[in-house]
């Protein structure tokens, strides 16, 4: 510890952003959740919480505008080995169910079975850790994995901030009743924290790609939902309405404590290429920036998020094959050591 500089080169064994913490002696803690079971279409965010801590590492400590914020402490868990194995069996059995129509009814409804009972194992784990972390007085970050992971997350944060708000950035609205047959996809995650959990407000920015079934659900909740769709967003800054003002549109709709679920595709693509499911549109990696200093600006507190579907792409596995995709992380990684520093703030 006493010989760590924040001006030197990352450590070999350091930890997250090259930082010296021992999870005990971190204000915040980042729990990696290596998931994606139910991925339909480009996959690899498995692999995004690896490639995320490898890519941290090169980051410059020091903010511009937040300081020296990581002397709190950031950490992160390492991943959990079970959880790493439940993700290749659930994997391949949603993989048969995906991909074979020649699929028997029993066999499909094992494989279901299998994908859908490793997935409640998983939101328990990530409900147990996360609550576990809240209790001892840490704050707290989920990387995915697919959107799917932070679902325990959410519940153990509802259960220490009953009145908390969620700010979701996403190029899907994530409102689907089961994707795919799988209860737990990634493409479920607020269909199921709205019917599921107590949240009073989800505030979405950024979407752009959903089903009509998806856009009657908003209506149904419009109590509890609030959409800011991508092309809403682009039509008022095409029509010379600033961004600020934009933001503070969304912001009234959050309560004063606001967890953040950041799919990284609610970015502009050329931000996140290798994410799973990519759409034209969104969000300026800068745009998002400001939306969540607006949002400490306002006077509310950033108490907790996850930041979801980073991926390399299917093959790169843990080695950065493809040089293009270490942009991913390297984007990744940045965001993450903001959404740290405004949570920490
Ligand atoms: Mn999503």
């Amino acid at each position: 510890m006493t010989t760590f500089n924040p001006n030197d080169q990352a450590a070999k064994d350091s930890g997250i952003f090259g930082l010296p913490y021992a999870v005990s002696d971190a204000k915040l803690v980042l729990l990696p959740v290596p998931w994606e079971a139910t991925t339909s279409y480009g996959g690899g965010t498995a692999n995004g919480p690896h490639a995320i801590f490898e890519a941290s590492k090169q980051i410059d400590l020091f903010d511009h505008e937040l300081g020296n914020f990581f002397e709190a402490g950031i950490a992160m868990v390492d991943e959990d080995a079970a959880l790493k194995k439940w993700n290749c069996v659930a994997k391949a059995a949603a993989q048969k169910i995906i991909a074979a129509d020649d699929l028997s009814e029993k066999d499909r409804a094992d494989a279901m079975e299998v994908v859908n009972s490793l997935a409640e194992k998983v939101n328990h784990y990530v409900y147990q850790e996360t609550k576990k972390y809240l209790d001892e007085g840490k704050q707290f970050g989920l990387i995915g994995g697919d959107h799917s992971s932070p679902f325990g997350a959410i519940k153990a944060f509802l259960e220490h901030y009953p009145e908390m708000s969620i700010l979701h950035v996403d190029a899907h609205a994530d409102l689907r009743k089961a994707y795919e047959g799988f209860e737990n996809s990634h493409a479920s995650i607020m269909q199921n924290v709205i019917s599921k959990t107590p949240l009073k407000k989800l505030v979405q920015v950024g979407i752009r790609d959903f089903c009509e079934d998806e856009l009657h659900f908003i209506k149904e909740n419009s109590s509890r939902i609030v959409t800011f769709f991508d092309g809403d967003i682009v039509d008022q800054k095409m029509s010379g309405k600033n961004f600020s003002s934009v933001c503070d549109g969304i912001i009234s709709h959050l309560s004063n404590e606001v967890y953040v679920s950041f799919d990284i595709d609610g970015l502009d693509p050329r931000f996140c290429p290798h994410t799973g499911t990519p759409v034209p549109g969104g969000l300026d990696y800068t745009e998002a920036l400001y939306l969540l200093k607006k949002v400490v600006l306002s006077g509310r507190k950033i108490i907790g998020f996850d930041l979801c579907e980073v991926s390399l792409g299917e093959n790169s596995a843990k080695d950065f094959v493809d040089p293009a995709a270490e942009w991913d992380a390297n984007v990744g990684a940045r965001l993450l050591y903001k959404l740290c520093g405004y949570t920490l703030r």
